[in-house]
Parts: C-alpha cells; structure tokens; sequence
C-alpha cells in the first residue's frame, strides 16, 4: 500500500536522520542503528511497523535513501542527516567534471552571493544528472539548475564524497565554481 510505504519512509527517515531519541533509539557515528530495537522503539511509540514492512520500504524506495548492513541486522540512512551523533566516514574520491544542483530561483541571489551552503544537513547535495536535481529543485518552488565545477574543485582540493545512495556529497560550493542554467533550457 503505497501510502503506507511512504509514511513509513519518512518515519524512517526521521528517526535515521534528525531524531532517533524520538523513539529512545542510538545511531552509531556511521548512522547505523539496530532493526529489532528500531521496531520496538516505533511499536511503543505507537508506529505500526514490522520487519516485512521495514524491508519492503528499504527495497522499495524511490532514492534508496536507507541501506541494510551485510549481515540484515541494521539500517541507516545514506544521507541527509541533521543529528550530530552521525559522521559517516564516506571514503573521497574523485567526482565527474560537473554535477548538478537543483534548487528554487528565489534561492539564486544569495547563493550567488555565499555558495552553495549545507544548511540544516551535514553536506551540500549534489547529482550527476540534471533530471535528478530538477526534482530536488521542484521541491521548494520555480526550479532551476546549477551545474557545479567539480573537477575543478576536487583538483583544488575540495574533497567530495558519494553516498551509499550514489548522492554526490561536498561542505561547501564556492561561487566561482557555480553557474545557473534556465530551466527553459532543459532537454
Ligand atoms: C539552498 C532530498 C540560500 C539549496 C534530495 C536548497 C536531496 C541556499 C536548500 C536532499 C544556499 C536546502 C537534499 C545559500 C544552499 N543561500 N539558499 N547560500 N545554499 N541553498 O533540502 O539539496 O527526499 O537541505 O539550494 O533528493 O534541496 O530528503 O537540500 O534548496 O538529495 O531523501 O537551500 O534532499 O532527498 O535544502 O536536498 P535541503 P537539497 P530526500
């Protein structure tokens, strides 16, 4: 039922990212934390959850926003956390040319002005295609694309990392390395 995978998904994604003490869970730094007492901590919180349903969601997602660990008995999310308890050691490595970020046109003054910032979360979101970061960009109004100088960051030594979800991850981007595209001129 999708409605209930949806909520589902965004329970999850509450408690994985910003507050597991909601349901008296513990992340550990790498974001992981223990399915059974996840479900528990839900149950008692009055959450409709189970294992089947859990898992169902984590296949079934449209970003693949949690992964299960190797041996099936935990989950994370792969990105997007506000808790400071979290500092997942994602390994730097070398991104593509360009990457892309989508955002709102009202945005565009001040991150012309400041860069790209991470705001609440603990990195700048990035992706390698536009599509990807036009539906991130819908989410707060009037879209619009950023491409992002990737390469020649990372060659000036920015680090960027990937996300288990492929989500391209960076501190900060610097407005030398921004130009915005016309969402008019999306193919
Ligand atoms: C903007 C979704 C003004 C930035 C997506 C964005 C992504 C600035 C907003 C993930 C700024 C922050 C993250 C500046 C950045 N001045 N505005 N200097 N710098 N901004 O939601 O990247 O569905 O925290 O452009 O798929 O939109 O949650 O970041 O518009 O991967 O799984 O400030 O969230 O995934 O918004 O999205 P967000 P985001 P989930």
């Amino acid at each position: 039922m999708k409605t209930n995978t949806t909520e589902t998904s965004k329970f999850l994604s509450y408690v994985l990212r910003h507050n597991p003490q909601a349901i008296g869970l513990t992340l550990d730094s790498e974001g992981w934390a223990d399915i059974a007492t996840l479900i528990d901590g839900a149950r008692r919180a009055g959450k409709a959850l189970d294992d089947t349903l859990l898992r169902t969601v984590v296949r079934d997602n449209d970003k693949q926003r949690f992964s299960i660990s190797g041996d099936g008995k935990r989950i994370r999310a792969a990105q997007g956390h506000t808790t400071e308890t979290v500092a997942i050691s994602h390994t730097a490595i070398t991104p593509p040319a360009t990457l892309f970020h989508g955002t709102a046109t009202r945005f565009i003054p001040s991150i012309m002005q400041e860069g790209l910032k991470p705001g609440q979360r603990q990195h700048v979101h990035l992706s390698d295609n536009r599509q990807t970061a036009m539906s991130v960009g819908q989410r707060y109004g009037a879209p619009v694309i950023l491409r992002v100088a990737a390469k020649a960051m990372h060659e000036q030594g920015f680090a960027f990392y990937q996300a288990d979800n492929g989500v391209w991850l960076t501190s900060h981007v610097p407005t030398t390395f921004l130009t915005h595209e016309n969402p008019s001129g999306l193919a």
